[in-house]
């Protein structure tokens, strides 16, 4: 497992992995009267560039790929398709393990996406995060989630939310998880030195003080137990 240098994608043996791209957000924001250029363009080429750099086999998108529920804006009916399709030319193979804002998404992807709840391979499993995970993800080494979009507050001349990796054992079994940050860049999401995470498998059966926190950059910042006696 290895997390790509200054990016949110993270490499598992020939499978890339990325997460909460929640194409398709500036129309939530467009309905609040905050006018924002589409992004989808721009998170596509930013993808290109890590898949040209890694060359995967497989992509997996592990939930949210795009953002309004319950309704699918005419933006995602435009650009989720467009962008699968475009992503089908530099990976074999690619895998959405379903997230809470993926709605009807079936209907949007090409064929050759497998859309699922959750994707187990060589003892590691895959799964969005806002459900309570199977029997089967938890008898797994090593499980690799996102949803909750970590950061952490980091205060220097002036505190500032910066988004980061982190690793957790669980309190029962002998299983860590990863935690895959947010590849949207305006989601910075839940500060997780200062607000809780969201999901059941971090809420209830993940040891989080014992937390290990790194930056995008790969520098390892402490325990977040540490860390909340901080701030
Ligand atoms: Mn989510």
């Amino acid at each position: 497992m290895k997390f790509i240098p200054k990016k949110p994608a993270l490499l598992v043996d020939d499978i890339l992995v990325v997460a909460d791209l929640h194409n398709g957000i500036e129309y939530e924001l467009h309905k609040k009267g905050v006018e924002v250029p589409s992004q989808t363009q721009a998170k596509f080429e930013s993808l290109k560039e890590i898949v040209e750099q890694t060359k995967p086999k497989r992509l997996i998108i592990l939930g949210d790929l795009k953002h309004n529920i319950p309704i699918t804006s005419r933006q995602e009916y435009h650009e989720v398709p467009e962008f699968l399709e475009g992503m089908q030319s530099y990976v074999d193979e690619i895998i959405i393990t379903k997230g809470n804002h993926d709605g009807a998404i079936e209907k949007l992807v090409p064929p050759g996406v497998s859309v699922v709840s959750e994707f187990i391979e060589k003892k590691t499993g895959f799964f969005h995060g806002h459900t309570s995970p199977s029997d089967e993800i938890l008898s797994t080494k090593s499980i690799v989630k996102a949803h909750t979009h970590p950061s952490i507050l980091l205060k220097d001349i002036r505190p500032y939310i910066q988004p980061a990796w982190v690793e957790v054992p669980l309190k029962e079994r002998k299983c860590r998880v990863t935690v895959v940050p947010a590849f949207d860049d305006n989601i910075r999401g839940i500060a997780l030195n200062i607000s809780e995470p969201l999901g059941p498998l971090l809420t209830k059966m993940a040891d989080m003080p014992e937390a290990e926190i790194y930056l995008l950059d790969g520098s390892y910042i402490g325990k977040l137990g540490e860390l909340k006696e901080e701030v």
